[in-house]
Order: C-alpha cells, then sequence, then structure tokens
C-alpha cells in the first residue's frame, strides 16, 4: 500500500484527473481516493512509488508521500482549485 497526501487535490474534478494519471502507468492498481482528508491510497501491480509521485506530478498536483494512510491529516480547504 502507497500513501500520498495531495493537498491541492479539492473538487471531484481532481480526483478524475489523478485517478487517469495513475491508471496511464499502472492500469490494474486499485486507487482509494478521500477527497475530505486529501488522501489517496494505492494498491499497486507494476509501479513504484516513485512513478505514481511523478503521475500525480506531472498531472499537475503536488503529491506528499506518507508511509501510513491514517497519517494523512483532514487539512483546512482552503486553496485554489482546478476547476476555478
Ligand atoms: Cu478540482
Amino acid at each position: 500500500m502507497i500513501a500520498f497526501e495531495v493537498n491541492d487535490m479539492t473538487c471531484g474534478h481532481c480526483v478524475s484527473t489523478i485517478t487517469k494519471a495513475l491508471k496511464a502507468v499502472d492500469p490494474a492498481a486499485r486507487i482509494q481516493i478521500d477527497l475530505a482528508t486529501h488522501c489517496i491510497q494505492i494498491e499497486p501491480t507494476e509501479a513504484d512509488a516513485d512513478e505514481l509521485g511523478d503521475a500525480i506530478k506531472e498531472a499537475g498536483y503536488t503529491p506528499v508521500a506518507v508511509t501510513d494512510a491514517a497519517a494523512c491529516a483532514p487539512a483546512n480547504s482552503s486553496g485554489s482549485c482546478c476547476c476555478r
């Protein structure tokens, strides 16, 4: 299990953009995204954490690797959205 906290993921559009980016590097991965905590959990089948993190960055977001999904804390929902 790989987990990232992505604080600039702010709405459903961000979620689908990131999901697509992750599926591009690992089509069979299991991806779970919690928008409320800005937390992404990935069960990869072929990609490693670096590749998945890079995919999120290339989609225009800022992933912070977390060792445990429980470390994803609810963030203050200020900040900009991709859908402005
Ligand atoms: Cu958005």
